[in-house]
């Protein structure tokens, strides 16, 4: 480790899994070196990266503090954070608490019921070789299934946990901007789901957050 950073984030200059990871980091005004790997040139699947983390995929984290500790999937790499270095809670949860087993179910909802749905829909819209309209709007109609998921709770409550932002808000914010953006046609977020646009706008009005994405606006204008 050269950069003198706490931790090494690998992430992508695009990909939204990264993002959240740099929010939680930003939160805690802990220190990282950024490593964009190239998609376009596999690095995501190069023998280096693989032993870092087996599944290809990013985002992964080195925490130098921590003898060079490794933990890849992104809401495993935020507990992490968050139970070692977010000891004042200030963007989490007590661990053992019943609410961290409240946050712990938003995390799981949000790995397995937001990103890869709402990456499906991308994955069809975007890249797929063939144009499948039955499979585009199945994905389609899962990411507005999930949002009434959200709103059906945030219509009575501000935050998921605790009335208060923690990583379990912080963690839906990328993929929900991908929704708000592009990947949903003729979408009003505010008139179909007024309770989690606000609560949305409120978490991507956040310094961290805004800062974070910041940088990727950066790092992604850099390449045109
Ligand atoms: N469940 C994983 C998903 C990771 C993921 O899908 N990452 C994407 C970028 S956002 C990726 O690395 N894609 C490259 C590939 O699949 O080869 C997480 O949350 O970390």
């Amino acid at each position: 480790m050269s950069h003198g950073k706490q931790f090494t984030l690998y992430s992508h200059k695009g990909g939204p899994n990264g993002w959240k990871v740099a929010f939680v980091l930003e939160e805690l005004g802990l220190t990282y070196e950024s490593v964009y790997l190239e998609f376009s040139k596999n690095e995501q699947k190069a023998p280096e990266f693989l032993k870092l983390c087996p599944n290809g995929r990013i985002p992964a984290l080195v925490d130098h503090k921590n003898g060079d500790f490794v933990v890849w999937e992104s809401n495993a790499i935020i507990q992490y954070i968050v139970d070692k270095y977010d000891t004042e809670h200030k963007i989490s949860v007590a661990p053992g608490t019943d609410e961290y087993y409240t946050q712990l179910q938003w995390l799981y909802f949000q790995a397995s019921g937001q990103g890869p749905y709402f990456g499906q829909a991308g994955w069809f819209m975007f890249y797929h070789q063939e144009k499948l309209p039955s499979a585009i709007e199945r994905y389609r109609a899962e990411i507005k299934r999930v949002l009434g998921v959200l709103e059906s709770v945030l219509s009575k409550q501000e935050y998921l946990v605790a009335n208060r932002v923690t990583i379990a808000d912080l963690s839906f914010v990328p993929w929900n901007i991908a929704a708000a953006t592009r990947l949903l046609e003729n979408f009003d977020f505010e008139k179909e789901f007024p309770a989690t646009a606000k609560w949305h706008k409120a978490l991507f009005e956040r310094p961290a957050v805004k800062k974070a994405w910041a940088e990727r606006e950066k790092v992604l204008a850099a390449d045109q």
